[in-house]
């Protein structure tokens, strides 16, 4: 009999008690779920973890085989000292499925220029107004071809926009132009007229988007956030919406959250603030991989998803 600890947040239990154990017993293997305080952390063999959860110090969980985080982002862990056990991050379906769906929401709404005709209903029939272009004549480009970054850019093109990807490795994705290094986001930025960023928090993509990239987009480019609030530098972004270098933003994540109530963002008319949801690990699904996880830990096979500790992701 093996011992799960699960170190989320306390009330996200009644959401995982179920499909964690029932996930786990389908795998075959025996395991008693506990929670933080109910046994010595010493006997503890898998910490099942979320940076919310009580669990932050990992010294006393000497016999643990590996920490599975509940998130996708890793940033606050994977520089964490105590940590000596494997750590794996969340690649779950249902993540991935909301992630499509804000992703898709949110650049159609900038094709179609829903605001403005959100905004226009006053009785003028603005036919002049033009229609919007075919998605086939629209740019739209995606910094990170992970899990969920290459899910959103193969939905993007599947709907027929003209999509670009950027990402550490060279890659190839049938129907996606892939780039990679600094020529590569040199090249992506200057077709972005909507950019979307699902790049993890390390230091390499601290500040991507500053006032010496956001120049070099289209004037008028739009800016969808939800990887980490990190990979903006604020001022510049708000410099550049203040002059119309960038037309407007969908930022998800900030670097404080919640986002403080004074920040200019919520007052600014062309941003929009959505307050971290784009996706979350979805207990059914996330129960699977996490048990899947520890079946392969007991059985001495390899990990999945294994953190990159060196990258930071
Ligand atoms: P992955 O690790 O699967 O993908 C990360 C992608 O970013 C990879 O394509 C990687 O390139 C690329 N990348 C990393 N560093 C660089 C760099 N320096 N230059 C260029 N490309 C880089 O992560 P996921 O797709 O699963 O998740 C991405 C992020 O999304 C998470 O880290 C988290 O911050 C955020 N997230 C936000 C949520 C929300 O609700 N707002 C929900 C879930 C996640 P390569 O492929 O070459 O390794
Ligand atoms: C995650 C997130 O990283 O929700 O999973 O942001």
């Amino acid at each position: 009999m093996i011992r799960v600890l699960f170190a989320d947040k306390p009330e996200n239990w009644a959401r995982y008690e179920r499909p964690l154990t029932e996930a786990i017993a389908a795998t075959g293997v025996e395991a008693q779920i506990v929670q933080p305080g109910e046994i010595d952390p010493a006997q503890v063999d898998y910490v099942v973890y979320s940076p919310q959860g009580p669990v932050q110090d990992f010294t006393a969980y000497t016999g643990a085989k590996a920490v599975l985080n509940l998130w996708a982002g890793v940033e606050r862990v994977v520089g964490n000292e105590t940590l000596t056990q494997p750590l794996c991050r969340m690649v779950d379906a249902g993540l991935e499925r909301g992630m499509v769906d804000y992703v898709t929401g949110h650049v159609l709404r900038y094709h179609l220029g829903i605001d403005a005709t959100l905004a226009q209903q006053d009785g003028v029939w603005r036919h002049d107004g033009g229609v919007p272009p075919l998605a086939r004549d629209r740019s739209v480009v995606m910094l990170g071809l992970g899990a969920l970054g290459k899910a959103c850019a193969e939905a993007l093109a599947g709907l027929g926009f003209a999509v670009t990807g950027w990402s550490r490795s060279p890659k190839d994705i049938p129907g996606i132009t892939c780039l990679n290094g600094d020529d590569g986001l040199a090249e992506a930025l200057s077709k972005a007229e909507i950019l979307v960023s699902i790049l993890p928090d390390t230091p390499e993509t601290t500040e991507l988007l500053n006032a010496d990239t956001l120049v070099q987009m289209p004037k008028g480019a739009r800016i969808i956030n939800p990887g980490r609030g990190t990979l903006i530098d604020d001022d510049a972004l708000l410099a550049a919406l203040d002059r119309g270098q960038i037309g407007h933003a969908t930022l998800d994540v900030f670097r404080a959250e919640p986002l403080p109530p004074e920040h200019p963002y919520w007052a600014h008319p062309h941003v929009t603030v959505t307050p971290h949801i784009a996706a979350e690990s979805r207990a059914e699904t996330a129960s699977e991989v996490i048990a899947e996880n520890i079946r392969r830990g007991e059985a001495g096979e390899p990990f999945l998803y294994l953190v990159d500790r060196s990258r930071g992701y």
